[in-house]
């Protein structure tokens, strides 16, 4: 089943917004890509894989809310299929030391030409690109000088392509998210609902909540064990259900976990509305603890 219409998640103004960036392509030295640090695969920029000759950078975002051990793991596995890439977390910082001296290694070809021909001081521009709500514009922010980039915590937030003036003689371009015209697979656009690329009034809620909840079972059990104070249940001992027996319990751990938050209807039924809204709002606000939900292994796979 679908989760979500493709018309939906890819409005008009979306494809409008895409041949923008790609119209202001010619006008840059360096493409930065931003993903989410917790979903690696799903976050890529699928516009921007491929055919695009510019020299890239990737930036694996809110790596300060990303399992650390899987960060790391991710950075060696990007290292080894030649794709440069930093973890950092443009809400404090953290990481972003490193992309200057970066950016020079990336271009020192282009600056040497530039310096031969008397225009060493010659500004450097730089394109961000990414899903929705990756935190494209938080970037932006850490690294301007001056004017400030509208930044909220929901998807479709920048609305078209912006120039920042930026430190070290930097100019960098703010765009809109994008996201693929049609996802192949389901499991990007769950991926993708969960952090919040997704706007939440074209999802079901509830089904989404339950999805998440079922992977975290499998990859962080103690974890919401811990949170939701679920200690009835054997949360690691999920191997010996079968489908239908492991999606009822999930529906009962998730009408546990409202119970427990208290989120109860007058007639005494569990708000199921709210326990969604809420798992939602624990996960992305990483109030569960460090969460990677992919891992670098799943793409070995895919590339076999
Ligand atoms: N924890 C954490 N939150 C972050 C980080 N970077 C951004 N955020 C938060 O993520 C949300 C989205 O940030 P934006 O910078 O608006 O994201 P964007 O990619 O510009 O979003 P659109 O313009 O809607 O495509 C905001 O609530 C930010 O505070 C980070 O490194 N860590
Ligand atoms: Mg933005």
């Amino acid at each position: 089943m679908d989760i979500i219409h493709p018309i939906q998640w890819f409005p008009g103004h979306m494809s409008k917004s895409k041949r923008k960036i790609h119209d202001d392509l010619k006008y840059v030295n360096l493409l930065v890509e931003i993903i989410d640090a917790r979903i690696p695969i799903s976050s890529r920029s699928p516009a921007f894989m491929g055919s695009i000759l510019k020299p890239r950078l990737m930036l694996m975002n809110k790596s300060d809310i990303a399992d650390p051990i899987f960060t790391t793991d991710w950075l060696v596995f990007l290292k080894k299929d030649n794709i440069q890439a930093l973890a950092v977390d443009c809400k404090s910082g953290k990481g972003l030391d490193k992309f200057i001296p970066k950016v020079n290694e990336l271009l020192r070809k282009e600056i040497a030409v530039w310096q031969n021909k008397g225009m060493g001081g010659r500004r450097i521009r730089i394109m961000v690109v990414g899903v929705p709500n990756v935190g494209k514009s938080s970037f932006i922010n850490r690294m301007a000088d001056g004017k400030r980039a509208k930044v909220e915590n929901r998807p479709g937030v920048t609305k078209e392509n912006q120039w920042f003036l930026a430190k070290n003689n930097i100019e960098i371009l703010d765009t809109p998210g994008i996201l693929s015209p049609k996802f192949e697979d389901q499991k990007v656009g769950e991926n993708l609902a969960f952090v919040g690329s997704i706007k939440d009034k074209i999802l079901d809620i509830e089904i989404i909540a339950k999805k998440l909840l079922k992977k975290l079972l499998d990859l962080y059990p103690n974890l919401l064990k811990k949170r939701f104070n679920l200690k009835e249940y054997h949360l690691s001992d999920e191997t010996a259900d079968n489908f239908e027996q492991k999606e009822l319990r999930i529906d009962q751990i998730f009408h546990s976990i409202g119970q427990k938050r208290g989120m109860i209807l007058p007639g005494g039924k569990i708000d199921t509305h709210r326990t969604a809204n809420m798992l939602l709002d624990e996960f992305r606000n990483a109030k569960l603890g460090r969460i990677t939900l992919e891992r670098s292994a799943e793409a070995s796979k895919e590339s076999e």
